[in-house]
Order: C-alpha cells, then structure tokens, then sequence
C-alpha cells in the first residue's frame, strides 16, 4: 500500500524561495498535489498561472509571514540564503525568517513542514566517514549554522508544538553532477521532487532529518534512520562519473574542500 495521501493532498501549499534555483524547479512539480499553490519569495516570481497564488514576502517581516501561513496546510520551505557568506544577510533570512515562519505556523495551525535543511549542517565530517542524521551537527560556515538552527528550532516547534517537520538535508541539487564532490552530493531534481512528495505525504512525518541525495555508488550518508518516509532515490550520479573525473582529473588530497564533506564551504570566510 502506497504510503502518499489522495491527491490533490492539500487544499493550500505553500511554496517559499519560490524564485530560486530549487523554487522553479518545484513549483510546476508540487501543483500535482494541492489545489491551491501559494509562491512566495523576496524577489520576483512569475506570474500567477492557474491554482497558484503569488505573494511577495520578505522572510524577516514578521507580519508579512504571517499572512503569508493563513489557511495554509503544509508548507516547504525553500526561501532565504541558500549559500555561505557573511552573517548578516544569513540573520536576517535564515535565522530571523525561519523563527517568522514557525511562529506563523503556530498561530495559523499549520500541521506540517517541510524544510531545506542542507548537507553543511555536517559540512566538517570528512569525505572518508560515513554518517547519519544522529551524528553531532559539525556546521561548516554561517550558512551551515543557520540551517542547523533552523532543524533546532523545529525540533523545539515539535516538540512543544506538534508541528511536524521534515528536515532535508539537501547535497547538490543539480541538472547533473559537476565535480567529483558530487558524485557522492548529487540530488537529481527528479529525486528532489520524490523527496519532497514523500515528505509531504508519508502519513506520520513527526521530527524527521533525512539526506538529499540519489542512489549514489559514493556516499558519505546513511539515510536508513528516515526510512518511515518511504523515500526512494531512482536516480544515479553514476552515468556521469567518467566525465566528471575526465574533466576534474588531479585533487589535492590535502585540500580541506577535498578532505571535508562541506568541499570549498569550509574554506569561504572571514568576512572582514
Ligand atoms: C547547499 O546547501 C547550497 O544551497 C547549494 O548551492 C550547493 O552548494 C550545495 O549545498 C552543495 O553542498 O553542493
């Protein structure tokens, strides 16, 4: 028995980061699965097709997401900074904005999200270990911070709330591998769509953090903690590994982007 709901599973989904990378890429999958899909991003999205609402909203005004949860059922989060830099704009979008978003989820009742959470939450795990999602949190930049703030915080909203989350810890989500660092990293947008679908549908999600990533012959992930989602890769990073390794022939086996998970993360700052 399949463990997805009939579809369309929501009457009101809401989409954040709806202009990102990522963003395009699920808006037009995730429309399958609700009625209405509300899109929401600081920049400018395109506009509304049929059952789609778009609202502009910036993550850190707190009003602005609040109004943006109602008569939501479930939301993915996408939105904020979604690569290492300074702190600041990390703060504001990552930190401030994903507070914003639990507190609206609270007030509205809004039973379930899922949120991008990223592999550099781990980032400073070595390339040559193999780990899961109960290994202590090893951030490997303010952006890793960020999101392992943000799998705490809904840890908390769980816990004291009943808000259910799906944390993704996302690899590299691409059109296809493009270095060998994502031979272990690459998740196919195909596979990214099943994930977040899984996360969304499986009947009991509670606090859950699962790995982004395809069936990958490398990997540095054991996902086998979050198997209750019925999430299965079909996807490989395989196909692409003699290109990949024709292209990027020689590495600096010294290299901490080499030695590290997080690759050239974990060597980005200070900021001054
Ligand atoms: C991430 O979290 C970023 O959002 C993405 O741009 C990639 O850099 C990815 O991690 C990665 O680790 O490859």
């Amino acid at each position: 028995m399949s463990a997805a709901r009939a579809f369309p599973a929501f009457e009101r989904l809401l989409l954040t980061g709806a202009a990102g990378g990522l963003g395009r890429v699920l808006r037009p999958r995730l429309k399958a699965h609700c009625r209405v899909l509300r899109v929401s991003d600081i920049a400018e999205l395109d506009e509304a097709d049929s059952g789609e609402e778009v609202v502009r909203a910036a993550l850190e005004d707190a009003a602005a997401v609040r109004a943006l949860l109602e008569g939501v059922d479930a939301v993915v989060h996408l939105g904020g900074v979604s690569v290492e830099g300074p702190f600041e704009p990390i703060l504001s979008a990552n930190i401030v904005g994903v507070y914003n978003l639990y507190e609206a989820a609270r007030i509205h009742r809004v039973p379930r999200i899922v949120f991008a959470s990223s592999n550099h939450v781990t980032g400073f795990y070595r390339q040559d270990e193999v780990i899961d999602a109960r290994a202590p949190m090893r951030p490997d930049g303010y952006y890793g911070i960020s999101k392992a703030f943000g799998e705490n915080l809904s840890r908390f909203y769980f816990d004291r709330y009943g808000i259910e989350t799906v944390c993704l810890r996302i690899g590299s989500s691409f059109p296809e591998p493009k270095d060998r660092r994502m031979l272990a990293t690459w998740l196919s947008y195909d596979d990214l769509e099943r994930l977040a679908v899984a996360a969304l549908g499986t009947p009991v999600a509670g606090h859950t953090v699962v790995y982004g990533m395809s069936d990958n012959t490398t990997t540095w992930w054991d996902n086998r903690a979050a198997a209750h989602l019925g999430f299965r890769a079909r996807d490989s990073s395989e196909p692409y590994r003699a290109v990949v390794e024709s292209r990027q022939p020689a590495l600096d086996r010294h290299d901490p982007a080499v030695v590290y998970q997080g690759g050239a993360f974990v060597t980005r700052g200070p900021y001054d």
